[in-house]
């Protein structure tokens, strides 16, 4: 019997929902920063088990209290996912008490009609006893229907959680074919990649008003590509901290995505990135369809 469905990944920003993602695919296909709030839109990948099962996930922008339009479109996104899978992975750091962000996020899953599974991320960094009192904490506030303690980063008890996931799993078709990864174009991770090295690489608040649009991505015959890229953001001020003294932060940021894009398209790459401002695009619901932050 061939078992099939849809997991989507929520949890409040920085729990290391894309780090899963891209273990369990093992690919980088989401971008991961220690900044809240890296994920802003919700990333599909697929994962296929031989003859027996496939899980196609939805990596989610972090759950959060929104503070411009670009957070509100990135919580409904999250959101809208929740109500149209087949199991709900809601992802966690250990720690005695459940906050106020995970109480807030258990009380909007609770009337859904599918299952929940608990995971404890980043058991890498915490004792046995800190695991489980946050085991603890967390079964007195909602049914689970599994508890997990995993490490995302180093792969520990991935596996088990697989397993626990495709037990759950309704009979089902494979819904995509075996060789596809993602629902998203190059171009879409393409975008990501620079938008995750000015994240690294930036302070404070300047890379959360960061967006990066691909003006163009073109072969020539011997494969190499060439791309050109604008990066917005929104005060001069920031312009001048991303570009840097003589150039060196755009520089920086220009030499990783290019490195990264070489190996995930696996040929050479030209890169060119420009800065532009563009005040407060975060709240321009023109914009944020533009940089495809916003359906309709
Ligand atoms: N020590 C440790 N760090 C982890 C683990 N998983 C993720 N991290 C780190 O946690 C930070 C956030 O990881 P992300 O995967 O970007 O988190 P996210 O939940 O997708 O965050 P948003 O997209 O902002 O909602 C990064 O610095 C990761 O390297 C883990 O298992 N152990
Ligand atoms: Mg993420």
């Amino acid at each position: 019997m061939f078992k099939s469905g849809f997991v989507s990944i929520i949890g409040r920003p920085n729990v290391g929902k894309s780090t899963l993602t891209n273990r369990i695919i093992g690919e980088k296909l989401s971008i991961v920063s220690n900044k809240p709030q890296t994920t802003r839109n919700n990333i599909m990948s697929i994962y296929n088990k031989g003859d027996e099962a496939q899980l196609v996930f939805v990596d989610t922008p972090g759950l959060h209290k929104p503070k411009n339009k670009l957070g509100a479109e990135m919580v409904k996104m999250a959101s809208e996912s929740v109500g149209e899978v087949d199991l709900l992975v809601f992802i966690t750091e250990p720690q005695s008490k459940v906050g106020k962000g995970d109480q807030f996020i258990l009380d909007n899953i609770k009337d859904k009609n599918v299952p929940v599974f608990l995971l404890i991320n980043k058991t890498d960094k915490s004792t046995p006893e800190e695991i489980a009192e946050t085991i603890t904490a967390y079964s007195e506030a909602f049914t689970f229907k599994e508890i997990v303690p995993i490490s995302a980063i180093n792969g520990n008890n991935v596996d088990t959680l697989l397993n626990l996931m495709i037990k759950y799993m309704p009979e089902g078709p494979r819904y995509y074919p075996e060789d596809m990864i993602t629902d998203r174009q190059e171009r879409f991770i393409v975008m990501e990649i620079i938008r995750e090295k000015a994240l690294r690489l930036l302070e404070q608040e300047v890379p959360h008003g960061i967006a990066v649009e691909i003006l163009s991505m073109k072969t020539n015959e011997k494969g190499t590509y060439k791309i050109e890229a604008n990066m917005l953001c929104e005060k001069s001020s920031h312009k001048g901290i991303i570009i840097g003294k003589n150039g060196a932060m755009l520089k920086r940021i220009s030499t990783y995505a290019r490195q990264d894009i070489e190996k995930f398209l696996d040929t050479k790459v030209y890169l060119r990135i420009w800065v532009k401002v563009k005040e407060e695009w975060r709240d321009s619901p023109f914009l944020l369809k533009e940089l495809g932050y916003k359906d309709r």
